[in-house]
């Protein structure tokens, strides 16, 4: 028996019956990675067969059995204040059902500096863990056996100490490094493009990787030696076709910087793992991470790779950081979840849940517990794990892998022929594209086009407060130099000394940088000691940032608000002589640039003279800099919670300096609980996540002094 009707209906049939139900509206959805999407597809739309799992292009995931015969690893992201908390916040974690370690160190740390260093006072423990020795790697993993727990580090900068501290950490433990088994993000191209915590500059960085695959595939063989990250790129504003196909490529990147070195391809190739964000357009996500592992086996078979595992793509989820809100946090769980979902339908082999403040500050034990049960309840209750790939075959699903893999190749041989993804990123064109896709999704939620529940469409009256994680960061600071003092009076200098010489001498010549860093960490040499002495040599990098122009306005053209905000900088031009003047200050070791990068845009669209802060800035240095370029207003940029203590240093500063006038404005995560504090500090205006930036720039104006009455 059947249930098909005799004469079964067209696809025309179908097409006459929706138009007239919606009356000839096109149905047809654009989505920003260029791909228009219909309401309907069929087996006509299928192109490719999606082959069988745990076979090659392993479209449909890299084992045979995924889930069903192991579950991904639940791996939450964390790290906060001292290794001493940190510490027994993870314990608390694994015992309640979290499977693997993944450590966020502090900013500090990231930039390879000692928590003593005077550029750091205000990120020291705040936004990950404060690591300054092997001393304080060893507190990190007490009671955490290192040879069963696998444990990510996402460093990238200070990778060379980090690593160091980690393998003597392990051995300190007993643990013989072969045993070692975990990941280190090491991926410094996307810091290049997106998350800015470089150090060095881009070749002797690339060597660093390099260095780094040649001793992790000799001694360390469990270890995965690099996560290639594309997260960065979607946070920063990319679309998920410019996720795709900039993360394979800074793959391919790499794997011709190691072959470059020496090392044989199928060596090294099957311990490189990724690194994916999933946000919230759900089948895309699912698509992105189909198409990922046929594009990776695809580039991989190019590049020369024989061995089956050398092709086959491993990646790390985490869900978005920006698709989470301030307003109406509790949304975010719910958000959270769908993300999950897409992540482990597009065959995840590990996943970091959000929790539900993760917008505004660390989570707490009530946020991350909700975090880690979203995975344990798809997990284990709902046995959507029983089936591998179970969205395999659909129409959409496949006709959407295929239309990602085929976009971000053409991309990808784009790069290829210019020479590889790290001509690329130096030429800037990965990132202005990345930038531009930033300005047009902002400028489409400030216009409503873009709905995020509870911040453009179905807003509270009233928000309903939280409770947040604060870290008192003086206190952390003061304890970490106490322990860094401890270590050098007891350590033995003339040993340590040498440790430290022989490195900058093999950071000249060619000797491997991490077999000569993990001496300096057995001779207790510390972080900042050991980035220094590789920094002697290779100095450190910086950049100017560079707004793009035209994509915010151009989206508002003709749109009588922008008009009125146009209208309202020409007054104020007129009223001052010359074009109101801001400075977009970036304090403090956070590179999150994306923030400030769409204020310039949007400010200098609108007719502002923007004078672009560089990252890294001390808070005496963005004063200065705002004296010399004599500027009206300071918009300091905050994503990494420094904001209590650079702020008000900086608002110090232009008082000592006798220029009070000018008006300091603080934008970025800044949790309402510090808003207070803020303003008496002098601040005169903070947007917080989810600002709409029409009305900032509203409250700018009438801060210089404009009447924006209509
Ligand atoms: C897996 N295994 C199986 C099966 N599935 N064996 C039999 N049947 C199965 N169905 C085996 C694997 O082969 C492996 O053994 C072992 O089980 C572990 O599985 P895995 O799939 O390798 O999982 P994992 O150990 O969790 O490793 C996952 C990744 C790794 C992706 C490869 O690189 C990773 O953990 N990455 C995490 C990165 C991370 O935490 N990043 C944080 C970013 P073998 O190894 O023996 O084969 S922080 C983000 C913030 C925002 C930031 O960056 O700033």
């Amino acid at each position: 028996m059947t249930d098909k009707p005799e004469s079964a209906p067209t696809l025309a049939d179908w097409q006459a019956a929706a138009t007239k139900e919606v009356k000839g509206a096109d149905l047809t959805w654009p989505t920003p990675e260029g791909i228009d999407v219909k309401p309907l597809y069929t087996a006509d739309d299928v192109t490719a067969d999606p082959g069988l799992p745990g076979f090659a292009p392993f479209t449909r995931g890299v084992r045979a059995s995924m889930y069903a015969g192991r579950p991904w690893t639940i791996r939450q992201y964390a790290g906060f204040s001292t290794a001493e908390a940190s510490n027994a916040f993870y314990r608390r974690n694994l015992a309640a059902g979290q499977k693997g370690l993944s450590v966020a160190f502090d900013l500090a740390t990231h930039r390879g500096y000692d928590s003593d260093h005077p550029r750091v006072t205000g990120d020291v423990g705040k936004a990950g863990v404060a690591i300054d020795s092997v001393e304080d790697m060893k507190i990190l993993f007490d009671g955490i056996p290192l040879d069963k727990m696998s444990v990510s580090m996402t460093m990238n900068g200070a990778v060379i100490p980090i690593l160091a501290f980690f393998i003597v950490a392990g051995e300190e433990q007993g643990v013989d490094r072969k045993l070692l088994d975990g990941t280190i993000q090491n991926d410094i191209l996307k810091e290049f493009m997106v998350r800015n915590t470089y150090i060095y500059p881009p070749e002797p960085s690339m060597r660093i990787i390099s260095d780094i695959f040649g001793y992790t595939s000799r001694e360390m063989p469990k270890f995965n030696s690099i996560s290639i990250s594309g997260y960065h790129m979607q946070e920063a504003g990319a679309t998920q076709l410019h996720e795709l196909a900039f993360t394979i490529a800074d793959g391919m990147e790499y794997v011709k910087y190691g072959v470059a070195s020496g090392l044989d391809i199928d060596k090294f190739a099957g311990r490189l793992s990724f690194f994916f964000a999933i946000g919230m357009n759900f089948f895309m996500e699912i698509a992105k991470l189909r198409a990922a592992r046929v594009l990776w086996h695809r580039a991989m078979t190019q590049l020369g790779a024989q061995d089956e595992r050398s092709k086959m793509l491993r990646t790390h989820c985490q869900t978005s950081g920006v698709s989470l809100t301030e307003q109406d946090p509790y949304n975010n769980v719910m958000r959270t979840t769908i993300e999950a979902m897409a992540a482990m339908l597009g065959g995840t082999q590990s996943l970091h849940t959000n929790a539900l403040d993760e917008a505004i500050a660390l989570p707490t034990d009530f946020s991350a517990r909700i975090a880690r049960n979203t995975q344990i309840v798809i997990q284990e209750e709902t046995g959507m794990t029983k089936v591998v790939d179970p969205l395999g075959g659909s129409y959409y699903i496949e006709s959407l892998t295929q239309s990602l893999v085929d976009g971000a190749w053409a991309l990808i041989e784009r790069i290829q022929s210019e020479g590889g993804m790290a001509k690329a990123v130096a030429s800037g064109w990965p990132k202005a594209m990345i930038e531009e896709a930033a300005a047009g999704r902002q400028a489409r939620v400030d216009r409503g086009e873009d709905v995020i529940v509870g911040v453009n469409k179905y807003k509270l009256a009233e928000q309903d407060a939280i409770e947040i994680l604060d870290v008192d960061n003086v206190a952390v600071r003061a304890g970490q130099i106490e322990r860094i003092n401890r270590v050098k009076a007891t350590r033995d200098e003339a040993v340590c000394r040498a440790a430290l010489d022989a490195l900058r001498e093999g950071a000249k010549g060619s000797e491997n940088l991490l077999a000569l860093a993990v001496e300096c960490a057995r001779a207790r040499a510390t972080l900042g000691e050991i980035s220094s002495a590789m920094e002697d040599v290779f100095g450190r990098y910086g950049t100017q940032p560079t707004p793009v122009s035209g994509i915010y306005g151009g989206a508002y053209e003709d749109d009588a608000r922008w008009t009125r905000l146009t209208d309202g900088v020409e007054a104020t031009e007129r009223r001052m002589g010359r074009k109101p003047r801001m400075l977009v200050a970036k304090m403090g070791q956070d590179g999150h640039d994306r923030g400030a990068n769409l204020v310039s845009s949007m400010f200098g669209d609108l007719g502002f003279e923007i004078v672009p802060g560089p990252l890294f800035q001390t808070p005496a240095e963005a004063a200065a800099l705002a004296l010399e370029n004599d500027v009206d207003i300071v918009g300091a940029s905050s994503l990494a919670a420094g904001h209590k203590t650079l702020i008000p240093e900086l608002i110090g500063y232009l008082r000592e300096a006798g220029r009070a006038d000018i008006k300091v404005i603080a934008g970025g995560v800044i949790p309402a609980q510090d808003y207070q504090a803020l303003r008496d500090a002098g601040v005169q205006a903070i947007f917080g996540p989810g600002t709409n930036l029409i009305q900032a720039a509203e409250d700018v104006l009438k801060l210089l002094g404009h009447n924006m009455a209509p």
